[in-house]
């Protein structure tokens, strides 16, 4: 085994000494996550310029019984993408494989490294009069490999899907070091096993992403938004199957926000004004888009809330009037999970459950944590229309994020997950599993699954050199 000098110098005759970085000053941004709740230790954060170096680096490694850590943005709320404190690994870091390779208009694809930034994946669909839709908040940090390798969600999932739904070809470094292609741009290829599905949510442990094609939709030419105040759960999923049956695909976005985040993201916000009067319990912040007219998808959106308040569901609605309005409501809605980051002390419950539980689901578990932690925060938000919510209490004011997660992480995350598993729903609809979920999978994943999982691991990467300790519970 080389020493981490020896390391040091073989990586950067690869990728170039002010590629490898050692120092502490230089590593720590790297081997800290977003939320600063894990902090480990790198002999080197390397930075490949080309699908060839990470080729030669991960060889290296291989070779040497390197670990390697595959690091996007860094965003990953669940630790998933730094590395334990042991400080035996590398991390390799996408970030200067940042180019938009093609966009190809009449195929509907574009090719890009896979450490271009979703904004700027977003930004060369745009340009190109195409929308490449998914939609998150971390949008200018994290990258498309990292939204592979997560199987990102977000607030467009109703309508398009998820990154796997969106993702026609990949390109990957194997363990090894070999370059698994399938950069084709196919939308038909049924030639045996679609090797490509193995890289989408594998969370660094199977290869490297190094490039993909994406598909890209039909620009929208109209907009439609409206924070809408609901009597209850119950009546944002009967609005929302209201909406689905009269507006079809032009429903693009169906977010719940409790009364407990709306009041958080405000005062986060420097005391916005919160876009509803009368501090409601329950809101939904509503998207329509289209390749229409403007007023044709005013007058659709209009329609659905009028029968809404006819039906006794909807009691009161802020309906956007300009592109700025459905900005400051997209604002609103995007910085809740900041503002819980800020606060500290937030049990997330990244979870979903069928569409048609997820209202017993957010009642039963409000209930219940509110019996552990009285005077916990409810902050429930997030992606209502795919069955998705945030459920994640938050500390009171007067309790520190310490004493309140000591006293209560454990306990409350088992109850609610306990639940979401009883009402057939997954404890990791979007932010996957990383090291903060991964014991929880012994309880939640059959001995089969988990036994699979195992063997495809194996079979790509037998030393375990690629993110050990994260996604999969040791057996
Ligand atoms: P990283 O955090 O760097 O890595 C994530 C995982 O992918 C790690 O396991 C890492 O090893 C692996 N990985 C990264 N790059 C590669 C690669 N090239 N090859 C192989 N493996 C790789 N997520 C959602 O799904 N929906 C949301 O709405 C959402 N909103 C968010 C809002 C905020 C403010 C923040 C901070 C995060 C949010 N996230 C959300 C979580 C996160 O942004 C996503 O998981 C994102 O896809 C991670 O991308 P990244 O490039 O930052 O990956
Ligand atoms: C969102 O939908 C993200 O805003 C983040 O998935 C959720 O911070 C969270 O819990
Ligand atoms: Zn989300």
């Amino acid at each position: 085994m080389p020493n981490h000098q020896e390391t040091i110098a073989a990586l950067s005759a690869i990728v170039g000494p002010a590629a490898c970085l050692s120092e502490p000053h230089e590593t720590e941004s790297y081997t800290t996550d977003y939320r600063k709740l894990y902090r480990g230790a790198a002999i080197a954060v390397v930075l490949p310029a080309s699908t060839e170096q990470v080729s030669q680096v991960v060889s290296w490694c291989h070779d040497h019984g390197i670990k390697i850590v595959p690091q996007g943005g860094n965003t990953s709320l669940m630790g998933g993408a730094v590395p334990d404190s042991a400080g035996d690994a590398i991390i390799l870091n996408l970030r200067r494989m940042s180019r938009v390779l093609e966009v190809d208009t009449l195929n509907d694809t574009m090719t890009l490294q896979a450490g271009v930034t979703l904004s700027n994946a977003r930004t060369a669909a745009d340009q190109a009069e195409r929308l490449f839709p998914l939609r998150i908040g971390s949008e200018g940090s994290c990258q498309i490999g990292g939204n592979i390798a997560t199987n990102a969600g977000g607030t467009a999932v109703l309508r398009y899907g998820n990154m796997r739904d969106l993702v026609l070809g990949v390109e990957a470094v194997l363990p090894d070091g070999r370059i698994y292609t399938s950069l084709r741009g196919l939308r038909k290829d049924n030639t045996g096993y679609d090797l490509k599905q193995l890289f989408i949510g594998s969370e660094g442990t199977l290869g490297i992403i190094t490039a993909a094609v994406l598909k890209l939709m039909p620009k929208p030419q109209a907009t439609s938004a409206a924070f809408v105040s609901v009597n209850s759960p119950a009546a944002a999923v009967e609005l929302l199957s209201l909406a689905k049956q009269m507006a079809g695909p032009m429903v693009t976005a169906f977010e719940l926000v409790s009364a407990d985040a709306m009041n958080l993201v405000c005062e986060y916000l420097g005391n916005a004004t919160p876009p509803l009067q009368g501090q409601p319990s329950w809101m939904v912040l509503v998207e329509f888009t289209s390749t229409g007219s403007q007023e044709a998808l005013d007058a659709s959106l209009m329609q659905v809330l009028e029968l809404g308040i006819e039906r006794a569901w909807v009691n009161d609605a802020a309906v956007a009037s300009s592109l700025s309005d459905v900005q400051a409501f997209w604002r609103i809605r995007e910085e809740i999970s900041d503002a819980q980051t800020r606060t500290g002390g937030s049990i997330k419950c990244d979870v979903s459950v069928p569409l048609s539980s997820i209202a017993n689901f957010i009642d039963q578990a409000c209930q219940t944590v509110k019996s552990m932690a009285p005077d916990c925060r409810m902050v429930i938000y997030g992606h209502m229309g795919d069955g998705n919510v945030h459920f994640n209490p938050l500390r009171p004011a007067h309790q520190s994020a310490k004493e309140f997660m000591a006293a209560h992480y454990q306990s409350v995350s088992h109850a609610v997950d306990g639940l979401v598993h009883k009402l057939n729903g997954s404890i990791s609809a979007e932010h996957g599993i990383g090291v903060a979920k991964r014991d929880d999978l012994k309880q939640y994943k059959s001995s089969i699954e988990l036994g699979l999982m195992w063997q495809i691991k194996q079979a790509l990467d037998p030393l375990n050199l690629l993110n050990p300790g994260k996604m999969l519970p040791s057996l």
